[in-house]
């Protein structure tokens, strides 16, 4: 997994030039260059390997799908979503850089991402690119992305779709789990995967994604700044909807370990280290934090 790190910050790094006028660029590579855990890049290029595929092929686009991701974190962060000053250990983007350029640095990403796709793909076969830009413009799109976080959004102020339950999965499917899709199947279509095989990725990431995110949620409630580098027990303050806010911390402890054993069940053929340390990392925290 650090060898993966390693190669994605190093061509983040690169990608991320600095030019006039400088305001912006600077906006643009501070979030994305600050020290994630760097998740969906690993995994885009973990599913790439599993299914035979050149590694090599499958960095723009991972370091394109960190982009986006920090895109939504900068958007996150302001003070019109969110509202907070931290992410990533450090202020975050627009305390740092003003409202006005934070907006314009999360737009500009999005628009940069697929440039960085297009331009350092070319030995990719044209149908291979165009899948992979297919898949990353609908996840940054209204129908994924966008709608998680408008749901999210929307149920704080206590406008919900039929049921909390249901909403809530609306919320995680798509604000969270539908950016993990994203990485697990562009890297197993850049592999050349089979449909059967990247709708497998599409299941993994679906499943990842919740439990990912109800992992998020009892962190909210558990952890500490220093540990997520980011304002803690925000949820709570704001009630948000959230796992833990609607079945409990226990209960949100029992779904992590239930949701892990039906992502092993998937992912434990392919013989990746990378994915079940990525579960293990997940469950082992839940079952010692209290
Ligand atoms: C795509 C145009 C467009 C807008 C985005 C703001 C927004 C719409 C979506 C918000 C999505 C969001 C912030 C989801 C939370 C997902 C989550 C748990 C993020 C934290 O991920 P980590 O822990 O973070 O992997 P690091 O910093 O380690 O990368």
């Amino acid at each position: 997994m650090n060898d993966y790190i390693e190669i994605i910050n190093k061509k983040l790094n690169e990608y991320m030039v600095i030019e006039y006028p400088e305001d912006i660029f600077k906006s643009m590579k501070y979030t994305v260059t600050l020290p994630g855990k760097r998740l969906r890049p690993v995994m885009c290029l973990e599913a790439c390997r599993i299914f035979g595929g050149e590694t090599d092929l499958a960095v723009p686009t991972a370091c394109a799908i960190e982009m986006l991701h920090a895109q939504s974190l900068i958007h996150d962060d302001l003070p019109c979503m969110d509202n907070d000053d931290f992410r990533r250990g450090k202020p975050s983007n627009h305390r740092v850089f003003t409202e006005a350029i934070a907006v314009l640095a999360g737009d500009a990403l999005l628009s940069y991402a697929p440039q960085v796709i297009i331009e350092n793909s070319k030995t990719l076969p044209d149908k291979t690119l165009i899948r992979v830009l297919h898949e990353f413009m609908t996840t940054a799109g209204a129908f994924k992305l966008i709608a998680g976080q408008v749901a999210d959004i929307e149920s704080e102020k206590g406008i919900i779709k039929n049921t909390k339950e249901e909403t809530l999965k609306f919320i995680h499917t798509h604000k969270t789990a539908d950016l993990f899709k994203l990485a697990l199947k562009s890297g197993a279509i850049i592999a050349g995967a089979d449909g059967n095989q990247i709708d497998k990725m599409e299941e993994f990431g679906q499943i990842f994604g919740l439990a990912f995110q109800i992992y998020d949620d009892i962190m909210d409630e558990v952890s500490t700044f220093e540990e997520l580098g980011k304002t803690v027990g925000k949820d709570k303050k704001a009630g948000k909807l959230t796992y833990v806010s609607l079945y409990g911390l226990e209960n949100a402890r029992d779904k992590i370990i239930e949701l892990t054993a039906q992502a092993h069940e998937i992912i434990d053929r392919y013989n990746s280290e990378i994915f079940v340390s990525l579960l293990d990392k997940i469950t082992s925290k839940i079952t010692v934090k209290n």
